[in-house]
């Protein structure tokens, strides 16, 4: 086959991204399409009507997935792609949404191209990407692939209520998401397209990112339990400020996200009780997380963050209660996948390079029971989860083009799991 039939319709998959910008929260600047909230769950209607039109047979599976299926001429395995559209608070217009629309734009070309696969086609917008107010993250992907067991949904939010209620109240009853089932004949691989995320491919001047490893994710939160007083009597000797105590564990977590090779460390959310300025803070609960593509490293940071915190907490004459929230293993894509990036990369005459992912992704989760790869088209100036993050239609394109002629070939084909 000509791969190069298979170039997708640049201004359609542009014109479906500015579309699903749409969706967003009101009375925020950028894009919010937060998981269970109106816009996404608005939203997640338009994409399944947008896979229903690329001929795919669609339905929402127990764990909120949207699933778009293209019967193989064979079907005796299938081969899997898909992405996320939910965003984080203020974040972007294509983290996610490239590669979901993107498997979308490909089973268009399939179809305008006349092209059927022996394997089953499965785009699937996997529900729940971003973390959560719940501390957790990738709710679809983990679901699918049998990765959540009961606890998972006995998290808590701020106001105490559980992850396994919210998604009752949304429709997808925990229960349904224990021992899901893959939605087609047995995986053979999957592919997800993503936006770098990061620099290097805009400052190297590459078209196409062929990803190595998904960095390994480690989430804490920590509660520091002070004691409110007047903020005008109380001697600063005397106090149990929490929040002061809060920021002595923040600089810590900066110092020892600069400790390793590739790997970082951030707090991105406090929460401050009572939050009056006039009184001394008697609660102050962070969310650290850390990052690294050695699970070494983020099993020594973890107890060294830990341990520092309570040193914190017991010199200041404070509690500190500290939960693991989730621990996401650094994750080596297939080899094999990589290899059929690069070559078909090749072929099709794009520049290509090995790059590692520092941010997570649904792919890290099926890569539990298939081989996966993912494919990285630019971001602009490497920024992400910000409106200010960018890619252009051309660099969007190609990385779409280069999805279909990676899943073209590798339909039918046999793939090398690595040793794990
Ligand atoms: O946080 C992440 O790494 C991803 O963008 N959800
Ligand atoms: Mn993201
Ligand atoms: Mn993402």
């Amino acid at each position: 086959m000509d791969l190069d039939e298979l170039r997708p319709d640049a201004d359609r998959l542009w014109n479906g991204i500015e579309e699903l910008s749409g969706f967003t929260e009101p009375d925020h600047d950028g894009w919010t399409r937060r998981v269970l909230g109106e816009p996404y769950l608005e939203s997640r209607g338009w994409v399944a009507a947008q896979m229903a039109g690329a001929g795919l047979q669609v339905h929402t599976d127990a764990a909120g997935n949207t699933i778009g299926v293209l019967a193989g001429t064979e079907g005796k395995a299938s081969i899997g792609t898909g992405s996320h559209t939910d965003t984080v608070a203020r974040g972007g217009r294509f983290d996610g949404i490239v590669g979901t629309l993107g498997a979308i734009e490909v089973a268009l070309r399939l179809r305008e191209t006349g092209t059927r696969l022996r394997d089953d086609l499965v785009v699937i917008d996997f529900l729940g990407e971003e973390p959560n107010e719940f501390g957790t993250s990738c709710i679809g992907s983990r679901a699918l692939t049998g990765a959540v067991s009961p606890d998972f949904f006995d998290r808590t939010n701020d106001d105490g209520r559980t992850l396994g209620d919210r998604l009752q109240v949304a429709g997808f009853p925990p229960d349904g998401m224990l021992g899901l089932r893959w939605p087609a004949a047995p995986l053979r691989g999957f592919v997800e397209l993503h936006i770098e995320q990061g620099p290097v491919l805009e400052r190297t001047g590459t078209e196409l990112g062929v990803v190595t490893a998904i960095a390994g994710i480690e989430r804490v939160v920590a509660s520091f339990l002070g004691r409110a007083d007047h903020a005008g009597t109380a001697a600063m000797t005397d106090r149990k400020d929490a929040l002061a105590a809060a920021a002595q564990a923040i600089l810590t977590v900066e110092q020892i996200g600069c400790s390793g090779e590739n790997s970082v460390a951030t707090v991105g959310t406090v929460h401050v009780e009572p939050g009056a300025l006039n009184v001394v803070p008697s609660l102050a609960r962070l969310w650290a997380e850390m990052r690294s593509p050695s699970p070494d490293w983020l099993g020594t940071a973890r107890r060294e963050l830990m341990d520092r915190f309570a040193a914190i907490a017991a010199e200041r004459g404070i509690e500190v209660d500290l939960r693991r929230l989730t621990d996401q293993d650094p994750v080596p894509t297939a080899h094999s996948v990589q290899d059929l990036i690069a070559d078909t990369s090749d072929d099709l005459g794009y520049s290509w390079r090995s790059i590692p992912s520092g941010a997570g992704h649904d792919a890290a989760h099926l890569a539990a029971i298939a081989p996966a790869g993912m494919i990285f088209v630019p971001s602009r100036a490497g920024r992400s989860h910000c409106p200010e993050e960018w890619t252009d239609r051309e660099d969007i394109a190609r990385g779409a083009h280069a999805l279909a002629a990676t899943l073209v070939r590798m339909d039918g084909l046999a793939l090398e799991r690595d040793p794990r």
